[in-house]
């Protein structure tokens, strides 16, 4: 039988060439994210090679959040496979000189809405003693850099929570894992310097960046591994990134 997943942030980068890879790969999907018109195209695109229910909702909303997922219907609700993937940065500046609103987005989305959705997911899992969970960390969640601050204080939280779930999940049959990326060529520089794409380029000037399929087919691999392996945690680099900051560019 199909295995489940649901991917939230499956409307762009990551999330989005995860869902492709995994419908490829028959695994049913929930697609979630909050722009409409994306989750159905992606249901479109993938809707005759697996089955995919779209739940369009702000992690940032508990309430939203949690009765999304609750009230999935009864041929949804058996999920296998969750991958906690919904995430930005917002801003880049000095802690100094931090926006307290975009301090309260990456909180909020970055940590609470991780918890929120996990809280939904997991007594299920718990109640069928199995299931697998990929938590999408960062580099910025291993070490901390200059004007990361708040969204560095974010991942490290994803990462906190990843060694959490792997302990008090533990003994009941469920797979607990992070992936942590470099630099990946998606909307994130885009998100965080808010739609100002000079500035978002040239975050990959002069190097070749990861793209979103290259984290897609880790994802998988980590899934797809006998019942017995779990993978914990990986990071995951482009060959001329060697740190948050250090970053080899031909010029
Ligand atoms: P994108 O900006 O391309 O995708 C972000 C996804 O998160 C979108 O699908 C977006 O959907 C979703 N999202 C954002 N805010 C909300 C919200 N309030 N409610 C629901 N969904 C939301 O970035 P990436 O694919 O790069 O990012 C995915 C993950 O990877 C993030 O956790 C990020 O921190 C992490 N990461 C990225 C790296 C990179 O260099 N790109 C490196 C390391 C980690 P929508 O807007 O439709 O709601
Ligand atoms: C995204 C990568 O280096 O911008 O998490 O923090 S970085």
């Amino acid at each position: 039988m199909n295995k489940l997943a649901l991917i939230t942030g499956a409307t762009s980068g990551i999330g989005k060439a995860t869902a492709r890879l995994f419908a490829k790969n028959n695994i049913n999907l929930i697609l979630c994210g909050r722009r409409k018109e994306r989750l159905e195209a992606l249901q479109s695109e993938l809707g005759n090679k697996v089955a995919i229910h779209t739940l369009c909702f702000d992690i940032r909303d508990r309430k939203a959040t949690s009765e999304a997922i609750e009230n999935l219907p009864e041929n949804v609700r058996a999920i296998d496979i969750l991958v906690n993937n919904a995430g930005n940065a917002h801003g880049l500046s000095k802690f100094q000189d931090g926006d307290i609103d975009d301090w309260e987005a990456m909180i909020d989305i970055n940590v609470k809405g991780l918890l929120y959705v996990s809280k939904a997911v997991v007594p299920g899992m718990i109640e069928r003693q199995s299931g697998h969970i990929i938590n999408i960390g960062s580099i910025a969640g291993k070490e901390v850099y200059p004007n990361g601050n708040v969204y560095c204080a974010s991942k490290f939280a994803v990462d906190a929570l990843n060694k959490s779930m792997l302990i008090d999940l533990n003994g009941h049959g469920i797979r607990v894992g992070a992936v942590n990326p470099g630099l990946v060529d998606t909307e994130f520089s885009s998100v965080r310097f808010k739609g100002d794409q000079e500035k978002a380029n040239q975050v990959y000037q002069n190097m070749q960046p990861l793209v979103a399929e290259d984290i897609a087919d880790i994802i998988l691999f980590a899934v797809t591994r006998p019942p017995h392996v779990n993978i914990w945690d990986m990071s995951v680099f482009p060959t001329a990134q060697a740190g948050a900051t250090i970053v080899h560019r031909d010029s």
